[in-house]
């Protein structure tokens, strides 16, 4: 067997013992990750245009509203309007790059700031979204109309994941174009949208990320960034009431990432999640994050209550939700 055809067994193998190696510390590895609370925020002073203003949710890759029909914020809108909050699920192409849909993402923010009457609007923004977000906050220079961001998964440094998902394809260059354009085609037969998943993967690679991307877009003075990461594990026989066990669908990704850039959620490194104020991490994998599969999430992580809390605080009306497990009230 040729050393390439034992690399993936090999990262296999690392990952389960490191997997069950460290859920015994996992509170103490958890409460280290988080690091100390934001320092001021408990105390900043919110104007009443901050505490009114609207809500935009911005979905990662494959965003499920505009494919089956399923919010892919799962009943997030619902419990947000509930709270009084004005909130709008924006949605752009789930397969194309962050600058098409950063474009998407600011005629759908237009249209909320006019239809409310609001000066800005907080983001809150899910794995892919929170580079959306980035681009449209400092390359379409939305900076004086987005109050605050608050990221969830995105993978701020890139991820592994895209660096992989494209050394899988043939080394060819018109090979791989081939092989992108028969999925764009597929892609957009599936989903009605414009589809580049090329252009996409490449933009979430961390040579990319880093490289032009963050060099590219940095922060905005008058933006509040904030972030959060997810941490899941493989190891079965845990307390699941306070520890979250890994969607199947992404226990190789998870595996893998394990190995090389440590915790994470399955597709996103705790390393890579940080971004401006870092407020901790979430007992939930990438799609516990969001509430999927349709609400079925992690015992350790209730995704409502999580973002309930989160909207009160990016509009000044209580604490940054900080707690693992957290429970509705
Ligand atoms: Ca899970």
């Amino acid at each position: 067997m040729s050393s390439r055809r034992l690399a993936p067994w090999l990262v296999i193998v690392v990952g389960v013992v490191l997997a069950a190696s460290g859920c015994a510390a996992l509170e103490e590895m958890w409460a280290s990750i988080a690091g100390p609370p934001p320092q001021g925020d408990a105390q900043r002073e919110v104007t009443d245009s901050e505490r009114r203003a609207p809500i935009l949710l911005l979905h990662g890759m494959a965003g499920f509203d505009a494919v089956i029909g399923v919010e892919y914020f799962y009943k997030v809108p619902e419990a947000l309007t509930t709270d009084g909050h004005a909130v709008v699920a924006a949605v752009v192409d789930p397969f194309n790059s962050v600058a098409r849909r950063a474009e998407q993402v600011a005629t759908q923010l237009d249209k909320v700031l006019l239809a409310t009457g609001a000066r800005g609007a907080h983001l809150i923004a899910h794995s892919q979204g929170g580079l959306d977000a980035r681009y449209l906050i400092s390359t379409l220079g939305y900076g004086d109309r987005v109050l605050s961001l608050t990221t969830i998964a995105t993978p701020h440094h890139g991820t592994l994941i895209a660096d992989a998902a494209l050394g899988w394809v043939p080394n060819l260059p018109a090979e791989a174009d081939y092989a992108f354009a028969l999925i764009d085609k597929l892609g957009h037969g599936v989903t009605g949208t414009d589809v580049d998943l090329q252009a996409q993967l490449w933009g979430l690679t961390r040579r990319y990320v880093e490289g032009t991307f963050n060099p590219q877009n940095p922060d905005d003075p008058r933006v509040r960034y904030y972030s959060y990461a997810g941490v899941t594990q493989a190891w079965p026989f845990v307390d699941r009431e306070t520890v979250d066990i890994v969607n199947p669908g992404l226990l190789a990704s998870y595996l893998t990432l394990k190995a090389l850039e440590g915790e994470n959620d399955g597709m996103v490194s705790v390393k890579s999640a940080r971004w401006g104020a870092f407020l901790g991490v979430l007992a939930a994998d990438h799609m516990d994050e969001v509430g999927q599969p349709m609400g079925a999430t992690s015992k350790a992580f209730d995704h409502l209550a999580f973002y309930r809390a989160l909207s009160r605080f990016v509009t000044g009306e209580g604490p940054a939700p900080r707690l693992r497990n957290l429970k509705a009230p």
